[in-house]
């Protein structure tokens, strides 16, 4: 695969230096003070090819959507779901790969899993009051003594072969997160009884085997959750942090655990754990875990009205239902009968959106990926849902890495907009 990646790679590197060389000078885009007000949105500032969002259309990974993905990715059984090392070939290398490709990463991730004594010793070091997303980005920060790059880059290596230590490194800290993840979840819910790793199993089963959960339901549905995660192109927090951190030449253990900080933010990856804590305070709030529409509608404009937001509804770029919403559905029609906590899912997509219409400032008042994510985990027994997050970390981790390798494939310069005071913007549209 290494081998694959070095000749996609040169042939990028040089695609990328000549349009650099030949357009550096061209116009691509205009920005209004809206735009740098308001986030950054829609300003066309960072290179990502491992996936593009269409407003309305949703996430494609090179290309494909995720219907397509779910039927062309390899699986182990035909009624499963695609295993993410498939995804994460795709990404990294632009084609589908066989089932014997997948077969192989998966057996270079069990290779790769060892994780070094010190980072267990890091987080049983945290209290156990500490966010599960503040021991993992922590763990995955401790694992820099195990970088390649840093090494190499120490030793004098030259800028054009930065990207084969980088993608030891990524290859490593990917293969490493099932465990450090199983471990959190192990300390802070099953009092530390840890389980081996089966390395027989794929990167996904094997996470949910370390965490306790060996049916093949579960791991079907970690298989799925480890797809749609994996990416959502390169401007959202988590990836974006990545590459900015990666762009001063941090290793990517620095900037991984720099990306977790940024998805444990309620307004991104945290969401997926605010809409089971939602649902569950509705259920206790109205003494019912089958409430009428009206009852959630009387639910929804309250929490609206106390100034908080509905979780798991609204995207910063999406402006319909998120296609990773429709695949989860999908997954529990498939194979989840009479779930009350899927019921009420089913039950606030039908709701929320007018509602959220009705505001006027929503841009999007349609469902997110975290809307559903956490009711299927819910429904397979892992109700701790403050470690849901984790989990979106361990399945991002494959597009952002991905990026990641690429970056020093182009020789991705250290990136540094210019900044102003607020007078500057103020006096630039008053035309002082
Ligand atoms: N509930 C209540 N208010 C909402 C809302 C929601 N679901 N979504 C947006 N708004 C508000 C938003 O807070 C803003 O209000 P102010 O002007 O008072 O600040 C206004 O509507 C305009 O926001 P927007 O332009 O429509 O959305 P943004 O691009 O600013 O924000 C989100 C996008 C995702 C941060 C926002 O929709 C939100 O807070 N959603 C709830 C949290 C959530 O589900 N986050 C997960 C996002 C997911 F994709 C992920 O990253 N995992």
């Amino acid at each position: 695969i290494k081998y694959r990646f070095f000749q996609k790679a040169s042939k990028c590197s040089k695609e990328f230096q000549r349009i650099k060389n030949e357009h550096a000078d061209k116009v691509i885009a205009e920005v209004t003070l809206g735009q740098v007000l308001t986030g950054m949105k829609g300003i066309p500032l960072l290179v990502t090819d491992t996936s593009k969002l269409d407003p309305n259309e949703g996430i494609r990974f090179k290309g494909y959507s995720i219907p397509e993905l779910r039927e062309k990715l390899p699986k182990i059984s035909s009624t499963g779901e695609p295993l993410p090392e498939g995804l994460f070939y795709l990404m990294l290398i632009g084609e589908i790969p066989t089932h014997e490709d997948v077969m192989n990463l998966s057996k270079d991730f069990a290779t790769r899993a060892h994780v070094p004594q010190h980072v267990f010793d890091v987080i049983d070091a945290m209290p156990m009051n500490s966010r599960p997303m503040t021991q993992f980005s922590a763990a995955i920060l401790a694992m820099a003594t195990e970088s390649i790059f840093q090494k190499a880059y120490r030793a004098g290596v030259n800028k054009k072969y930065y990207w084969d230590s980088t993608y030891e490194d990524v290859m490593n800290l990917i293969a490493r997160l099932p465990r450090v993840a199983a471990y959190i979840y192990r300390r802070n819910f099953y009092n530390n009884e840890q389980i081996e790793p089966n390395p027989r199993l794929d990167w996904a089963g094997n996470l949910a085997h370390m965490m306790g959960f060996d049916s093949e339901d579960i791991r079907r549905l970690f298989r799925l959750y480890m797809v749609i995660h994996a990416d959502h192109e390169g401007g959202n927090v988590s990836a974006h942090t990545a590459h900015l951190v990666g762009s001063a030449l941090s290793n990517p253990y620095y900037a991984y655990s720099a990306a977790m900080t940024g998805l444990a933010g309620p307004l991104h990856g945290f969401a997926n754990q605010d809409v089971i804590h939602w649902i569950s305070q509705m259920i206790e709030d109205l003494d019912t875990d089958k409430p009428t529409d009206e009852q959630v509608a009387t639910y929804c404009k309250k929490t609206l009205e106390e100034g908080r937001v509905i979780p798991g509804y609204g995207h910063a770029v999406l402006r319909k239902t998120d296609p990773r919403f429709t695949a989860q559905q999908d997954f529990a029609e498939k194979y989840i009968k009479d779930d009350a906590m899927i019921d009420i899912v089913n039950q606030l997509y039908k709701i929320v959106p007018p509602i959220l219409s009705n505001v006027g400032k929503i841009k999007n008042p349609w469902p997110n990926v975290d809307a559903f994510s956490g009711s299927l985990l819910y429904h397979y027994g892992i109700e701790e849902y403050t470690f849901y997050t984790v989990l979106f970390g361990v399945s991002r981790a494959l597009g952002v890495l991905a990026s990641f390798v690429n970056d020093r494939v182009y020789g991705m310069p250290i990136e540094r907009p210019t900044s102003h005071p607020l007078e500057w913007f103020r006096d630039k549209v008053e035309g002082k």
